[in-house]
């Protein structure tokens, strides 16, 4: 055993056996779980030398110390001593990113600590309880009343920490969230992204009330092994996991538009089930049905809506309840343009999903990030067709065991959010890893474990491309593992000009479908000009007609494109004073939400497409 290898264990050690600290599996489908939301103005602390956290020298605090951020400031009598306090004057909105709330956070990265009191009424009954948050960029501290409650890292999936029930009072609980957004080499992302890196609680945050035992995680879905095309003949496979183990108890799983009530016997802590169905509707971008479905555990009823439908591949096609479909994307950032900050709400998914319906798009890829569960719900409801991706983002750290445990984390985070959403089609492990021997099986083991976490659906990432004179050839050796070939494409704006596409030509060595995951070109929206000058809605305009020829020539292998992007977006990267001032301006809409002239080139392709299916 090597040094590195000893090390790593030691790492792991430390991980499950830090008392009380570690984070707990995640419980999912909250929105219906009995909940106070903790969302509203919490007071701040910007905290760049992490005072609060380290003393003097520099080593963390004691969790008594008065001088930690975490513990209530205290004044007896005038002559104690405070350096810290919170107050009303210094709040930010939860949910949201702290870089658009006030300009001392513009380009603040580093710590900031979220203070608010909550109480809980009488009229609350429940047997414990748990703070879920929805997301935190990116890495976070949560005490309560003075006491660490655990530690997460990752910018953009779920995670939540039980209370201990001696810890909970009825009025004046002290919540206390240090969150630090920091980049890091050895992290997920790591230094280098075309994206702005938005610090702070972003999503919501809850208080979950719950019974003494509970259905922790469940999976609902067609049985991919018994897919048929007779609706009367179909399977429901998924697993069922409680928070604690029982000897024997019943899960009762009924949906009753179907009729189905089922009641299952569990041992122990998990189940896998398999349940017969007749009369099954399908989901599908057409018809987006879904079932309530309801699991009844003890005296608690927990319901959620699920979507059914099968995708494969077959050959060089995809397909989607047995049929082949053509995926007419786009790619999407979690951001409204107009505001310059991360979407976060239901009405935030229904804007920027609105415009993709607008465009005529059956599907998005939600770059390069899971996005908040308002999206994929959403999907879910208008059928729309979802690429979830996780931020193994171009340089990561490929060499590192941890870096590789980090990315298998929020990937295991991501899924289990959301697989019972029907619309999610493809997991994405990365966008864009420069090849080497470890990145690629630093990928492929990604690759493992979505497969081995979920059978219903296909396993991507936009691979490498190398090109040949006009030869564009795809033989990254990911695409060996994965279930479809994507590539992002860019002929014409990094190289060229759009006629740079005229002549190219597509190989793929793989024999399996081929999905553009990106395509696109900056317009400054507004600007006009001759189709030859960069920035014009123009030039932005004829990359867009060139890119739809060149399409319209790909081998019978091409299943779909997800042009980059639905709306300009922040980055740190883009910094031409005229033209970006911090955007990149690949949008199809831009930063006031005007659509450019390419947004209606790729409608009208789109809208072809629908027809002649
Ligand atoms: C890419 C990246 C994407 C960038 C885009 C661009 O290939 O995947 O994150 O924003 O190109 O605009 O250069």
């Amino acid at each position: 055993m090597n040094y590195k290898t000893l090390y790593f264990l030691a790492f792991l050690l430390l991980l499950n056996t830090f008392p009380g600290k570690a984070q707990e599996d995640l419980i999912i489908n909250t929105q219906n779980r009995k909940n106070i939301s903790l969302n509203g103005n919490w007071h701040y602390i910007i905290d760049p030398y992490e005072n609060g956290f380290y003393d003097y020298r520099y080593k963390e605090r004691n969790e008594a110390d008065p001088e930690a951020y975490w513990n209530r400031p205290v004044v007896n009598k005038p002559s104690d001593r405070v350096e810290h306090s919170y107050s009303d004057e210094y709040s930010l909105k939860v949910p949201g990113d702290w870089n658009s709330q006030d300009p001392v956070f513009k380009y603040y990265e580093g710590t900031v600590w979220y203070q608010r009191e909550f109480n809980i009424t009488d009229a609350e009954s429940f047997q414990r309880a748990f703070l879920y948050f929805g997301a935190v960029n990116y890495e976070t501290h949560v005490y309560l009343n003075g006491k660490k409650l655990g530690m997460h890292k990752g910018g953009f999936t779920p995670f939540n920490f039980e209370i201990p029930k001696d810890l909970l009072k009825p009025t004046g609980n002290f919540l206390v969230v240090k969150v630090d957004n920091k980049r890091h080499a050895d992290e997920i992302p790591t230094v280098n992204t075309d994206w702005w890196n938005f610090g702070g609680i972003t999503r919501d945050v809850k208080l979950l009330l719950m019974p003494e035992n509970f259905i922790q995680q469940y999976s609902l879905q067609l049985n991919p092994k018994e897919f048929s095309k007779d609706k009367n003949n179909q399977t429901l496979t998924g697993c069922l996991k409680l928070n604690e183990p029982e000897e024997t108890s019943v899960v009762t799983v009924s949906i009753p538009e179907l009729k189905l009530s089922e009641k299952l016997q569990i041992k122990g802590q998990n189940l896998e089930y398999r349940l017969p169905v007749k009369g099954l509707e399908l989901w599908s971008p057409e018809n987006p049905k879904l079932y309530r479905v309801d699991f009844i555990f003890q005296n608690d009823t927990l319901s959620d809506k699920i979507g059914f439908r099968d995708i494969r591949v077959s050959g060089k096609d995809v397909l989607l309840n047995g049929k082949k479909i053509f995926l007419s994307g786009i790619s999407i950032h979690e951001e409204i343009p107009q505001e310059v900050r991360r979407a976060k709400t239901k009405k935030d998914a229904e804007q920027l999903l609105g415009w993709a319906k607008d465009l005529h798009a059956n599907m998005v890829r939600l770059a390069h990030y899971p996005h908040n569960e308002h999206m994929t719900r959403t999907a879910d409801s208008l059928g729309i067709m979802v690429w979830s991706e996780i931020p193994v983002y171009w340089t990561i750290d490929f060499e590192s065991d941890e870096v590789l445990e980090k990315a298998k984390k929020q990937l295991k985070e991501m899924i289990i959010r959301d697989r019972n959403k029907a619309s999610v089609i493809i997991w994405s492990v990365g966008n864009e890893t420069p090849l080497s021997p470890a990145r690629t099986a630093f990928m492929k083991s990604l690759v493992a474990k979505a497969k081995s976490m979920d059978n219903s659906r296909l396993v991507s990432a936009a691979l490498e491309v190398h090109h040949e004179n006009e030869k564009n050839i795809i033989d990254d050796p990911l695409g060996a593992v994965t279930d479809i070939v994507s590539v992002n494409e860019y002929l014409g704006w990094y190289g060229g000009l759009p006629n740079a596409k005229e002549n190219s030509t597509w190989e793929v060595t793989y024999d399996k479908p081929l999905f553009f995951s990106e395509t696109g070109a900056g317009a400054k929206g507004g600007y006009h000009g001759d189709k030859n000058q960069r920035w014009t809605e123009e030039f932005q305009q004829w990359y867009f007609e060139e890119t739809i020829k060149m399409m319209k020539r790909m081998p019978e292998n091409y299943t779909g494109i997800a042009p980059w992007i639905l709306t300009d977006f922040r980055s740190p990267r883009r910094n031409h004073p005229e033209f970006q001032q911090g955007w990149n301006r690949k949008g199809l809409i831009d930063n006031n939400g005007i659509k450019k002239k390419a947004f209606f080139v790729l409608q009208e392709y789109y809208k072809k497409i629908e027809e002649n299916n």
